[in-house]
């Protein structure tokens, strides 16, 4: 009997072993069977290994967002993680958010995209600050790059920082920035079981803005059956129906970043 599946396969008898990280190994008792336990055991290393550097790298991670976190809370900072699928309408949500916040705060925006300056450029046209972190092959925005664009683009004193992530539905989720608040959009067009498919995704989220509203008319998507998936995977989590490109939601949008921003000492809320 093979003694690494106990599968009962007679000495001799090829067969395969499945490994931890999902590989399939060829395998018999018979000549070269010793070489094809060595290669098994250098697949199990090799899951194991890159388990702890995934866990290493996280911790790493959270440590940076621990610091970023208190230097907002110092600097009365209120940052938001603005997350989302390419294309759900982050930076056309977020230029309208700037205009209708107006001059009343300091604002000051955090770009994350593979490439390109284009949606920075679009956010500095609104006259807020704005900084485009290019993450290249990466595929989300981390503690490190947010510390590091802070350098350049001084976190707004007892304003709001937003920072728009790359637009990617599973990766952003696993990376804390220090923000306070993780607000994710999805838009009408991209279905109402995206909340299942990207578990993850939406149950960090503290708030979902569902967005292109004004497509609802022109689509089979139902918003109750959305927000039915949602709730399985974040049962208590707040959800806003806005469109950034008629307005439509914003008021509720502008309440909730009024209601959840940190209040400086004697400040009164608008
Ligand atoms: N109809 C409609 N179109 C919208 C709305 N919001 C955004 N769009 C359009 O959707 C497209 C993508 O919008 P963006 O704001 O660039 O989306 P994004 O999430 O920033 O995209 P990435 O940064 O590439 O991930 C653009 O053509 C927008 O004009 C909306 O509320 N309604
Ligand atoms: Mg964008």
């Amino acid at each position: 009997m093979c003694g690494v599946c106990g599968c009962g396969k007679p000495d001799g008898a090829e067969h395969e072993h499945a490994l931890a990280d999902g590989a399939v190994v060829r395998h018999s008792h018979g000549e070269g069977a010793e070489h094809a336990h060595v290669h098994g055991h250098a697949h199990e290393d090799e899951a194991a290994r890159r388990v702890k550097v995934e866990r290493d790298i996280l911790s790493r991670n959270d440590e940076q967002a621990a610091r970023n976190r208190r230097r907002f809370e110092q600097s009365g900072t209120f940052v938001v993680n603005l997350m989302s699928g390419p294309g759900s309408g982050k930076t056309t949500l977020l230029v309208r958010t700037l205009k209708e916040l107006g001059r009343r705060l300091p604002l000051a925006v955090i770009e994350g995209d593979q490439q390109t300056t284009i949606d920075a450029d679009r956010i500095r046209d609104t006259g807020v600050p704005a900084l485009q972190v290019n993450t290249g092959k990466g595929c989300h925005l981390d503690a490190t790059m947010i510390d590091r664009a802070l350098t350049t683009l001084p976190a707004p004193k007892g304003g709001v920082l937003f920072v728009e992530n790359v637009g990617n539905l599973v990766c952003p989720a696993g990376f804390d920035l220090g923000e306070a608040q993780k607000v994710v959009v999805i838009s009408v067009t991209e279905g109402e079981d995206k909340p299942l498919k990207y578990p993850d995704m939406f149950a960090a989220a503290d708030l979902v803005l569902v967005n292109k509203a004004d497509l609802l008319p022109h689509l089979d998507f139902e918003v109750g059956a959305l927000e039915r998936n949602l709730r399985r995977v974040n049962h208590d989590v707040q959800v806003l129906i806005v469109s950034a490109r008629t307005g439509e939601g914003f008021a509720a949008w502008l309440g909730w970043l009024e209601a959840h921003r940190p209040k400086a000492a004697g400040e009164v809320r608008a």
